[in-house]
């Protein structure tokens, strides 16, 4: 068992590092686990910018930050006496001139430090949109790629006693071989989204961890602690005081620590998310967080968590505050999202479309409401494209990663909507494994919306679901796909029948307020005609034998700026339950009612 172990943590190691090397020369290191139980310093807040549509900071190189020495020297940039903006948030929607761009923004920040001898540092990023190259004091630290994952850089070396700069070259332009690729429903929000901090360690520090119950157990408990710095080998223990578990173990040469131990837990689930405070301890570190415990599993054609048959009652939230029209960053965003889904009665949540910000996986736990996290593998992504897999592997090892001790979440999703082609069928299957290596206690999906509807016959003709634990599809019928027939009639046609199926997504566009008028074209984005969509959607439900759960898209309305009638979406699309401004349009009480109608234990 001990062998087996190591050589699951040698995977997280191996393939962390290998991917990050094949795409960057300098790439930022994988972040640390569990930052708000750190010694952090917080640098949130105003950070002065230079915006830069034309990308003359790269050549005029606005990181050495020159200054005039006499009055003849013209250096024609300057953070001094420019706009400041507030980190966490989003560029696009703090200033009026940036409201669609996409491009290079400069942001500057200074701290003063004094570290302390045989402590360490490190500045670490919640998540930057899209592209991040991170300067200290004029050198470059290093860069990351993806704008929903956490990245840090080590600066014990090179901060100075005193003044420091950051400077920090972001750029949301969108890349044909990004991930998302050219084309997303949703709002490019470019900037630095999440929270920044510094975070001191001791020389020898617990940077890792995974505690979390063995696939299919109840009362067991198998993972590892990863020690980082000089001292490796050190005894490490977990105590959970509420249980009485004071669990001790010792790590190796390579810092890696066996944990497996049972207790008699309460498991954690939407009618009781009980999390427990957990210590992990070395001799030179401590950390605590509240971890949860619970199984998430499929026989046959059910979901079963805790060994009981749930209905996934779901609903796709995109990150983002309708009500301030900005990327969500910050608890009190996601209070408001997630008491909407809770009046709603939904389970579980699906944080469309890449990994949402720590603050929504924490407090979705915490309020009792099940994670599906993902990566954004969306619709046109190149996968021929050089470094693509590669960049897919870092996005999937990031989530993971960060989120991976979080018992609400119980679903990986590693792409939504893309197109059939070998190189997508390799890379996905390939992705899959990956991930399971990883972790494999939960489940891992791909959604997938290639189907066939002839005669009122629904055939699902992309296979690729076969290798994954459940069948996640995809259907519009009712809205870019007419009915043929009545809904209750709908006949579902799956090559592969022994899986769970989740409708991740149907809906249709309404604005809150418009209502069927004498003109026909009305119809289609009033209230009346979602609510038919959902009371149709609903009747069809009932015929499918194995469905495990629906999910419609959305909760909120939202910005896309590829939603472009003047009247009905101005720049929003309008699949939302609820409008831009909270508002409960009328298809809410079909879902609510159909949620509350199911027999559900969760
Ligand atoms: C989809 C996508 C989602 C879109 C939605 C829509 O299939 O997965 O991201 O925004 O349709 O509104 O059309």
């Amino acid at each position: 068992m001990k062998n087996k172990v190591i050589k699951l943590l040698a995977i997280w190691g191996v393939l962390i590092f290998s991917s990050l090397s094949s795409f960057n020369s300098i790439f930022a290191q994988s972040a640390m686990t569990n930052v708000p139980a750190r010694h952090c310093i917080n640098l949130n807040g105003k950070w002065q910018v230079i915006i830069d549509p034309t990308g003359a900071g790269d050549w005029r190189q606005v990181w050495q930050e020159k200054k005039p020495e006499k009055k003849t020297d013209f250096i024609e940039y300057s953070f001094e006496g420019g706009p400041l903006l507030n980190v966490p948030g989003d560029f696009n929607s703090q200033m009026t001139e940036l409201k669609y761009f996409e491009g290079t923004v400069w942001y500057k920040k200074t701290f003063d430090y004094n570290l302390d001898k045989g402590k360490r540092l490190f500045l670490h990023f919640g998540a930057v949109n899209y592209l991040a190259n991170v300067y200290l004091n004029g050198n470059l630290l290093g860069k990351h790629e993806g704008g929903f994952t956490p990245f840090q850089f080590e600066i014990t070396k090179e901060v100075k006693k005193g003044g420091n700069t950051i400077v920090v070259r972001v750029n949301n332009q969108r890349l044909k071989d990004g991930i998302p690729g050219l084309g997303y429903d949703w709002f490019n929000w470019g900037g630095i989204t999440r929270d920044v901090n510094l975070i001191e360690t001791e020389n020898s520090f617990i940077n890792d961890y995974f505690i979390q119950l063995k696939k299919h157990s109840y009362n067991e408990v198998l993972g590892w602690v990863k020690l980082n710095g000089n001292n490796l080998y050190q005894s490490v223990s977990i105590k959970i005081p509420e249980l009485k578990v004071d669990y001790k173990t010792r790590s190796n040469s390579e810092g890696l620590a066996e944990v497996k131990f049972t207790s008699k837990f309460k498991l954690w689930s939407p009618g009781n998310p009980k999390l427990y405070n957990v210590i992990i301890e070395s001799e030179t570190d401590t950390v605590t967080d509240y971890i949860g415990f619970r199984s998430i599993e499929t026989r046959g054609t059910k979901i079963y968590l805790n060994g009981n048959p749930v209905f996934l009652k779901g609903i796709n939230i995109h990150e983002e505050n309708p009500l301030r029209a900005a990327r969500a960053f910050s608890e009190s965003d996601a209070l408001i999202l997630l008491t909407w889904a809770k009046e709603l009665g939904c389970n579980m949540v699906r944080l469309a479309h890449y990994p949402h910000n720590e603050y929504m996986i924490r407090l979705a736990e915490k309020m009792g409401i099940m994670v599906w996290d993902e990566i954004p593998v969306y619709q046109q992504i190149e996968f021929s494209a050089p470094g693509v897999t590669d960049k897919m592997d870092l996005m999937m090892r990031e989530m993971v990663s960060r989120d991976k001790n979080r018992s609400g979440v119980i679903i990986w999703s590693l792409s939504n909507e893309t197109n059939t082609s070998p190189g997508r069928d390799n890379a996905l299957i390939t992705l899959t494994d990956k991930c399971r290596h990883l972790d494999s206690t939960r489940l891992i999906t791909s959604v997938i919306n290639n189907q066939d509807y002839k005669n009122n016959i629904l055939s699902v003709v992309d296979t690729l679901y076969r290798h994954f634990d459940i069948i996640s599809l995809n259907e519009y019928l009712g809205w870019y796909v007419p009915w043929q027939g009545p809904a209750r009639n709908v006949k579902w046609n799956l090559v592969c029948k022994d899986k769970p199926i989740v409708i991740s997504e149907f809906g249709g566009e309404a604005l809150y307020g418009s209502n069927y008028g004498p003109k026909d074209e009305a119809a289609f984005w009033s209230e009346e005609y979602q609510e038919q969509i959902y009371k149709d959607q609903v009747a069809m439900f009932g015929t499918i034998t194995d469905l495990c759960g629906v999910c419609p898209w959305l909760l909120a309305d939202y910005r896309s700026s590829g939603r472009m009638h003047p009247v009905y979406q101005n720049g929003w699309n309008r699949k939302g339950l609820l409008s831009d401004r909270g508002d409960k349009k009328k298809a809410w009480y079909i879902l609510k009612a159909y949620y509350e109608s199911i027999n559900n234990i969760y």
